[in-house]
Order: C-alpha cells, then sequence, then structure tokens
C-alpha cells in the first residue's frame, strides 16, 4: 500500500485505461463501432440471463463491463522496453510471462504487463500486450543496421513522463496532482503519428523485410495497435461484425465454445489501411495498415495440467484441419475443435477434482452459521460449508496471438525464424525477470483458502 497522500498505483492504471481508450475511439472510429456492437451484445446477454446479470452485479463486474480489458504495442529497442517496464510499474503493472512469437513467423518476443493481485484486478485489470522487435532475426545485415540507427534516433517518452518516472521512483508514489499529469503525459508514447519519420523508400525497405518492422521502425512511437472491451457473447459478435461494416478475421482464437469457459477466447476485425506521411513527401500520400479493434471473453485458469491439456487438445485439432484456420476452412476448424475438446470435462466441480484449474474457495452461510467447523476444504466444500468458482484468466496464448498477429499484419508472405525462444535475452532488455503467471494464481488460490480456515476454524 502506498502511503497516503500519493495516488494508487489502481486508480493511476484505470484512468490511463479511460483515457487511453477515449483516444483510440477518436483515432479509429471503427473502434467506436465496435464498442456500440459489444455494448448492445452483453446488454442482450444480461436480459436474456438474469442469473447472470445478478452474478456479475453482486461481483461488482456490471460497472465495469464494457471497458477495456488489454491493448497490445511492439517497441524497438532493449532501451525502450525497460523504460516502459519503468512507466507501466507507476500503474502497478508488472511484466507476466514470456511468449515467442518467432514459430508463427513473426520476429518478436512478448510479454504482458498487469497487475498482479486479485484486489488490484478487480479495480482494473488493463493489461498492454507488449512486444520486442528482434532485429537480430532479420538475416539482410544493411537493412538490420540501418533500421537500428532509425531507432537509436527516437526518443518515445516525453520529458515529463520520465521526470515523472524518476519522481516515482525517488519517493515511492505520485500525488493527485502528479498523477493526473502522468496519465496525460505517458498517453503521448502511444499516439498515432501520421507523419513517418522515414522515406518512402526506406519505408518500402523495411515493409518488404516483415510488415511488422515497418510499423515498429517508421513512426515516431508505439503507437498502440488495438485495444479489446469484453463480450459476454463472443460467437454473436464474431457472427454480427458484417451488418456494421466491420469485417472479422476468420476464425475465433482459444477454446470452443462451452458452458464452463477456460482460458481465453478472441477475435478481432482486420486492421485498416491509413493515410501516412512519408519525410519525402509532402501531402499523405503512403499508406500503413496496423491498427485494429479486438474483443475478448474470458474463463478459467487453467492449472500446469490443464494446459497441458488444453495445448495437447488445440494441437490435435489443428493438425486435424489441413492448413492454417482461414475463410475457406472457418466452419469446419470450430467443428474440429468442438470434437477434440469434448475430451476437456466441461464442469467445474470435474475440473477441480482432476486438478485442471485453479479456485477461489468461499465460506457458504451455512459454513459461516455452523463454525467453528472440524476438517478441512474438501469436507467443507462436500458438506456444502465452501463454495468454489474459477479463478479467471488474465494473461494470454502464444498461438491465439500468432493468430491476432497474422490476421493483422496479413496472411500473405509467411517469414520463417525457425523456433527461436529466448527469455534469457528478453529479461536482459527488459532488466529485470518476468513473473511466472502460475505463480500468481497459486498464490491467489492459497489466499482464497487461507482466508477461508481463517474464517471457518
Ligand atoms: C499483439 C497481438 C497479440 C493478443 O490479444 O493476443 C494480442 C500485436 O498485434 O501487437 O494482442
Ligand atoms: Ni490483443
Amino acid at each position: 500500500m502506498p502511503a497516503s497522500g500519493f495516488a494508487h498505483p489502481d486508480d493511476i492504471r484505470a484512468r490511463f485505461s479511460r483515457a487511453m481508450s477515449e483516444m483510440y475511439k477518436q483515432e479509429v472510429p471503427l473502434y467506436g463501432t465496435l464498442l456500440e456492437l459489444v455494448a448492445q451484445t452483453n446488454e442482450q446477454v444480461l436480459a436474456a440471463d438474469p442469473a447472470l446479470h445478478e452474478r456479475l452485479r453482486h461481483n461488482g463486474e456490471l460497472e465495469r463491463l464494457d471497458a477495456e480489458r488489454h491493448g497490445a504495442i511492439r517497441v524497438g529497442t532493449a532501451q525502450e522496453l525497460a523504460t516502459l517496464a519503468r512507466l507501466f510499474a507507476v500503474m502497478g503493472m508488472q511484466p507476466v510471462g514470456y511468449y515467442d512469437l518467432t514459430p508463427a513467423g513473426v520476429p518478436v518476443h512478448s510479454t504482458a504487463f498487469r497487475a498482479v493481485h486479485e484486489q488490484s484486478l478487480a479495480v482494473s485489470p488493463f493489461r498492454v500486450f507488449t512486444s520486442l522487435l528482434r532485429l537480430e532475426l532479420v538475416d539482410n545485415a544493411e537493412l538490420r543496421e540501418q533500421a537500428a540507427a532509425i531507432l537509436a534516433r527516437r526518443q518515445i517518452f516525453t520529458p515529463r513522463a520520465l521526470a515523472l518516472i524518476e519522481q516515482h521512483e525517488r519517493v515511492g508514489g505520485l500525488d493527485e496532482a502528479q498523477a493526473e499529469e502522468f496519465v496525460e503525459q505517458a498517453l503521448e508514447t502511444f499516439r498515432w503519428h501520421q507523419r513517418a519519420t522515414v522515406t518512402a523508400q526506406q519505408y518500402q525497405q523495411l515493409h518488404d523485410q516483415h510488415r511488422l518492422i515497418a510499423d515498429v521502425v517508421a513512426f515516431k512511437g508505439p503507437h498502440i495497435n488495438h485495444l479489446t472491451p469484453r463480450t459476454l457473447d463472443i460467437d454473436q459478435i464474431q457472427a454480427g461484425m458484417p451488418a456494421r461494416g466491420i469485417t472479422p478475421k476468420a476464425v475465433i482464437e482459444g477454446p470452443p465454445p462451452r458452458k464452463e469457459p477456460i482460458l481465453l477466447r478472441q477475435t478481432s476485425f482486420k486492421a485498416l489501411q491509413e493515410r501516412v506521411a512519408f519525410t519525402d513527401q509532402a501531402g499523405t500520400e503512403g499508406s500503413h495498415t496496423a491498427r485494429f479493434g479486438e474483443i475478448e471473453q474470458r474463463g478459467a485458469a487453467l492449472t500446469p495440467k490443464g494446459r497441458a491439456l488444453y495445448d495437447e487438445l488445440l494441437a490435435t485439432s489443428r493438425d486435424a484441419l489441413a492448413g492454417v484456420p482461414s475463410e475457406g476452412n472457418a466452419e469446419q476448424y470450430m467443428r474440429l475443435l468442438g470434437e477434440h475438446f469434448s475430451a476437456f470435462p466441461d464442469d467445474a466441480r470435474q475440473m477441480r477434482e482432476q486438478g485442471l484449474a485453479w479456485f477461489r474457495y468461499v465460506p457458504t452461510a451455512s459454513g459461516l452459521r455452523l463454525r467453528p467447523l472440524q476438517g478441512g476444504l474438501d469436507e467443507w466444500i462436500a458438506a456444502g460449508h465452501v463454495a468454489f468458482e474459477p479463478i479467471v484468466y488474465e494473461d494470454f496464448l502464444p498461438v491465439s496471438a500468432a493468430g491476432i498477429f497474422q490476421s493483422n499484419l496479413g496472411d500473405g508472405a509467411q517469414n520463417d525464424y525457425g523456433q527461436n525462444a529466448n527469455q534469457a535475452q528478453f529479461q536482459h532488455a527488459l532488466g529485470r525477470e518476468v513473473i511466472d503467471e502460475m505463480a500468481l494464481y497459486d498464490a491467489t488460490e492459497r489466499r482464497s483458502i487461507e482466508a477461508c480456515l481463517a474464517q471457518l476454524r
């Protein structure tokens, strides 16, 4: 807890995510259209399911239902990544997990900056999927050096943002006025710039190497490339996008629809072609395609055992589909997913008994009435004195992230970077280790068990 007089990091994060949403709606009007569709669909789902409505109201989730759950950026250098880590720390966000995107032909590796404690997540779950370009994987030495030189010249943070980060580190927090200024200044790093920093020809060379490289290198900063609200029915939105003039990606990433949702399901609209000005042009004669909108629906966080089963079932579903999921085989892919995932129990009790998911435990009214109780958790659950519900998954999925990248980078040229995970190198750039997400779910589950024991024994 910060000392009194400091703005709470959770509040700074909540404010920042609202400011980001306002900015992005203005920058990408089609994203505003997606938000309308999400709000309307959520309303319909709630009207048709009073029990769900009541549960969300009870959990305090109703008010922030439509708020963004995540965004994504891509940076070019170790220094940029390390400074971002310091910037996100002001908002109580830490790097969780390591994602290698090279198997998908995308020359980046990534982490998710997010809150780590369930109480902070309840205030604002906003997270930023952050990728670092891996120029070392580009085999054209001349282009590699040119890109590195261009990146070395840019400063993606405002002087005031840097000063406020230092202030936060020096004294351990920011007061109200500083926090407000911090949100304004931090936002500048994520703003879109129509003016590129390279000539049309340089852009073309970077683009020919990989569209992602052009996106990272040719601009003043790591513009936010999408934001992602939460939906209560992702299948309905996927089906409803075309009627609103929104072109969805071919398939929803992640597990198939289930009664008891697991992990993360995501879909997006395809990136828009936008006008840009290169340095050797007077007007905006150029164009660039990078920014889009996404939606997500989250379910249970899985234990290592549950995650291994998920990975296996996803891999066998994909193997059974000849080729990658696309418009042409979308229906077949969804059918295969459904078939293969019948091997994953679709029931919280079974998932718990088989150790497939993480759970939060709470004493029931009968447990509280009859305390002090003898015995332990399993007996109390059997007797109805303790209830449990899955802990929500707060992270990302590498295969899904690859699908999102590919749909917005264009399905065209596939590069081959082999399998090239290098977590040590990523952490060296970041200036610290990433947190293991499983340890966080384990700690959240343990805290809820300890609270039950303390209340009921
Ligand atoms: C990030 C793509 C990954 C997700 O939700 O899995 C992602 C990017 O395009 O920069 O956002
Ligand atoms: Ni995303």
